[in-house]
């Protein structure tokens, strides 16, 4: 995982948008955000999953290849959606199986923030919090989703600010 400022450019969005000179964002900052970060090593993966889950009170899960060949007719569809600002009403839990992706992120002074994930990157992005995916270049990324009960992650397309689990989040990150 490496998080730094998005350039805001207008081009592909698979492309890294790195600001020049880079800005980078710890996961300090991340977590002044509300994001959750973990890195997975590849000995124990199933039982630092099981650990997170039984911790956090994450009961199911499934897993999505996001490719051409993972969603098929779905795919131009999906990454649209994907890409499109929203939020959600529950937590996006996601553990990186193979593969690479940019989830970006608002910050609470509503800068993109993108953050790169690879293989045995695990996190989590409150509810609330507006965010967008894309693939990248290698347009291939396969990912354990992981939540409480049955999945929902309904997207709610900014603007929703009045939106409960909204203020809820921005509560939450300003009395941190
Ligand atoms: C979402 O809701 O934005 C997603 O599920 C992103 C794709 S999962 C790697
Ligand atoms: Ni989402």
């Amino acid at each position: 995982m490496r998080a730094y400022l998005y350039d805001n450019l207008d081009t592909d969005c698979r492309e890294t948008h790195e600001q020049i000179p880079s800005v980078p964002v710890s996961v300090e900052e991340l977590e002044a955000s509300g994001v959750l970060y973990w890195k997975l090593k590849d000995e124990n993966f199933e039982a630092q999953i099981d650990k997170i889950c039984a911790d956090r009170n994450y009961k199911n899960r499934d897993q999505i290849t996001v490719s051409k060949e993972g969603l098929g007719d779905l795919f131009d569809a999906k990454i649209k959606t994907f890409f499109a600002e929203h939020l959600h009403e529950d937590e996006e839990i996601r553990a990186i199986l193979e593969g690479t992706g940019y989830f970006d992120i608002r910050d609470k002074d509503d800068r993109w923030v993108r953050i790169k994930v690879e293989a045995g990157d695990l996190i989590v992005l409150p509810a609330g919090i507006y965010h967008r995916f894309t693939l990248d270049t290698n347009n291939y990324l396969k990912a354990m989703r992981l939540f409480k009960e049955d999945p929902v992650w309904t997207p709610l397309n900014r603007p929703c600010d009045d939106n409960s689990y909204r203020k809820a989040y921005l509560q939450a990150i300003t009395t941190n």
